[in-house]
């Protein structure tokens, strides 16, 4: 079952006009063009909530999602994406310390999506490194498994877990394309709220 009534709360770069801190956030982050719109979109059960784009750098701010679960979900632009326009964007890492700054306490895990078919980069390591520092729980969320097969779909999360230092309980699959792993990804976020 699919989180219930999502809905767009806020889409800024600028704390002004986040919503009030008075719910249980978790943050989607992760490379561009690795899935995270999409993964929002297959947990609220919908194609039209989050922006998914062919080219990376379709998220640009952050965009709140509110669902009737009581918690938020909130999308980051993909880091290692460069092309940004000056006028209307700010970088990733000042974007970041300000979510940091002002809602680190409210934030209830990180969830840390990478390609399954790729290896851990260092900006993942960057992520990871954030969450331990402001002490917030870290799921990482291997996507797009649709791609790989049984045998490597069993082998990827423990080579993750252990690469990033983290339990291997704490490596999700899924595929928003297929709808699979997502039931789980929602369990885990309820029950870390
Ligand atoms: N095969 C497959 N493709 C996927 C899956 N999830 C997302 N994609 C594709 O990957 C591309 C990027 O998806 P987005 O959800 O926009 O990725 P994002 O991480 O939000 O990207 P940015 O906002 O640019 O950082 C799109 O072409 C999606 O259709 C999946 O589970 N399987
Ligand atoms: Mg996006």
């Amino acid at each position: 079952m699919p989180f219930k009534n999502p809905r767009v709360v806020a889409t800024s770069p600028d704390p002004a006009y986040w919503p009030a801190a008075d719910l249980p956030e978790f943050l989607f982050a992760g490379k561009s063009n690795v899935g995270k719109s999409s993964l929002i979109n297959a947990l609220c059960g919908t194609k039209k909530l989050a922006y998914v784009g062919q080219t990376p750098g379709k998220t640009r701010m952050l965009n709140f999602y509110e669902v009737n679960e009581g918690i938020r979900l909130v999308d980051a632009p993909g880091y290692g994406y460069q092309k940004t326009d000056p006028k209307r964007n700010i970088d990733f890492g000042t974007l970041m310390e300000r979510y940091f700054d002002l809602r680190s306490n409210l934030c209830k895990g990180i969830l840390l999506l990478m390609d399954c078919r790729r290896d851990v980069s260092e900006d993942d390591r960057l992520m990871k490194q954030l969450a331990d520092e402001f002490d917030i729980p870290l799921l990482v969320i291997l996507t797009k498994t649709d791609k790989l097969n049984t045998t490597e779909k069993k082998r990827k999360p423990a080579l993750i877990a252990k690469d990033l230092g983290i339990a291997e309980s704490r490596v999700l699959l899924t595929s928003s394309a297929k709808k699979e792993g997502t039931d789980q990804v929602m369990q885990r976020m309820l029950a870390m709220k």
